[in-house]
């Protein structure tokens, strides 16, 4: 009996030395979470909770350091990471005096580009008339700030919308036909998003002589 009551008091002695220890658990050491956006490719960092002073969370892309600086609670996006053909990883990490004190899972995607391009004309110019036979130079470009431009072409359609030439920039637009045309500038990017620009011109018939 005498044995059962010091075991009992031990276990409560001892309850008492390991609850004060359990509630008092370590504080939540800083972390960071990554996430990729998607559409923009963008990466993001979000609240390394507790984070100590001094110390900053870490974001690499593809093994590299793309953004150093991270205050608690702050969200870091990356640049836009302009390389669409391959596969980006990507993780976050939390460093204090040059010692990592956490590192998030991998996040692995391919870079999307959502965002279609754009063309332009300079030449003809909207509502041009112009003479049978004249020299009529096609002046267009494209451009595309995401995947970049995979084509850049330009097309004479007739009033109906046929196709009747395709022209590089710089080329002659054929002006043998009489009739009115419209003139339109297609960019593709390399994520196969297209943009467009047209204009109209007429080719009136040369005078009789
Ligand atoms: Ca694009």
């Amino acid at each position: 009996m005498r044995k059962v009551l010091v075991g009992a008091a031990l276990v409560a002695a001892m309850l008492g030395l390991i609850a004060p220890a359990a509630q008092a658990a370590k504080p939540a050491g800083p972390t960071c979470t990554i996430a990729w956006s998607g559409t923009a490719t963008l990466f993001a960092i979000s609240t390394p909770t507790g984070m100590p002073k001094p110390g900053t969370a870490q974001l690499l892309v593809d093994g590299a350091v793309v953004v150093t600086t991270a205050t608690n609670g702050e969200t870091m996006v990356s640049n836009p990471y302009s390389d669409y053909a391959v596969t980006h990883s990507a993780f976050c990490r939390v460093v204090q005096k040059a010692k990592v004190l956490f590192t998030s899972a991998t996040v692995t995607a391919a870079a999307t580009d959502e965002t279609p391009p754009t063309a332009t004309v300079s030449s003809p110019t909207n509502g041009q008339v112009v003479t049978q036979g004249d020299v009529l130079l096609a002046g267009f470009e494209c451009a595309d700030s995401g995947s970049g431009i995979a084509g850049c072409q330009g097309q004479v359609r007739n009033s109906a919308g046929t196709l009747i030439q395709v022209v590089g920039n710089g080329e002659a637009i054929n002006t043998s036909n009489a009739g009115t045309f419209m003139f339109i500038a297609v960019a593709q990017d390399n994520a196969g998003n297209t943009g467009q620009a047209a204009v109209t011109f007429t080719v009136e018939a040369a005078p009789e002589t």
